[in-house]
């Protein structure tokens, strides 16, 4: 399991935390995710042996986001 921090940009109320939160956290491999409105943080938990980050990032930018890693 890996934890990694993304930075997301777009989101503008609570429904957009909660729609990426679910849409994420139902992929598979996907253990947990945590958005944060305020900071546009996400935290998120996956297995990296099922799926790679560049996925997740994807997935979130096909919600209509802008992503970029945190180092
Ligand atoms: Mo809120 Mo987010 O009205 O895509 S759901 S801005």
């Amino acid at each position: 399991m890996k934890q990694v921090q993304l930075q997301i940009m777009g989101m503008h109320c609570a429904a957009c935390v909660q729609r990426i939160e679910k849409r994420i956290g139902k992929i598979e491999g996907v253990n947990q995710i945590r958005v944060n409105l305020a900071t546009g943080n996400a935290t998120i938990r996956y297995f990296p042996k099922q799926l790679n980050l560049s996925y997740i990032q994807s997935r979130i930018e096909n919600l209509g986001f802008k992503v970029s890693t945190i180092q």
